[in-house]
């Protein structure tokens, strides 16, 4: 019994997808917010990639809400090695392939595993054009063990 709800429930969940993303009546500032989105939308927010071995390590803010479009720059904000990693199974569907084509070779370390970046005030930068919408979850590969980790979440 308890099965089959669960296998109806996932049906449902599955019938719900199929939902027409493009809708009809679309708003001229919805229109206006898809076209920067495709194209970037000049909006850059900062991360600081800081903390101390007192203090532990952190992404500052940890978590953070952009518009699709925007530009999210990590800043190295304590001069020690930090980088930007996304967790495989932990972001939206289709995303990996956005990151990916963003993340030039010489600016990645593996698939979604940004370059360190050591310098104090160096900084890696992605571009979230056409990125999907949904929640990021990311880490640092130096300092994961110690809690180094943020979540991006991306917005319409
Ligand atoms: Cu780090």
């Amino acid at each position: 019994m308890r099965i089959s709800i669960a296998m109806s429930l996932l049906f449902v969940l599955a019938c719900g997808d199929e939902e027409p993303i493009v809708q009809r009546g679309i708003s001229p500032e919805a229109r206006q917010a898809a076209v920067l989105a495709a194209e970037g939308t000049g909006v850059v927010h900062e991360v600081q990639m800081g903390g101390s071995m007192e203090t532990g390590f952190r992404f500052e803010p940890a978590d953070l809400t952009i518009k699709v479009g925007d530009t999210v720059r990590w800043v190295n904000g304590s001069g020690l090695p930090h980088n930007v990693a996304f967790y495989a199974d932990s972001i939206p569907q289709g995303a990996m392939t956005i990151i990916e084509s963003v993340m030039p070779a010489e600016d990645k370390l593996g698939p979604m595993i940004g370059r360190i970046v050591s310098e104090l005030g160096d900084a890696f930068e992605i571009d979230f054009v056409n990125a999907p919408l949904g929640v990021y979850h990311y880490f640092c590969v130096v300092q994961e063990a110690m809690g180094m980790a943020g979540t991006l979440t991306i917005e319409q």
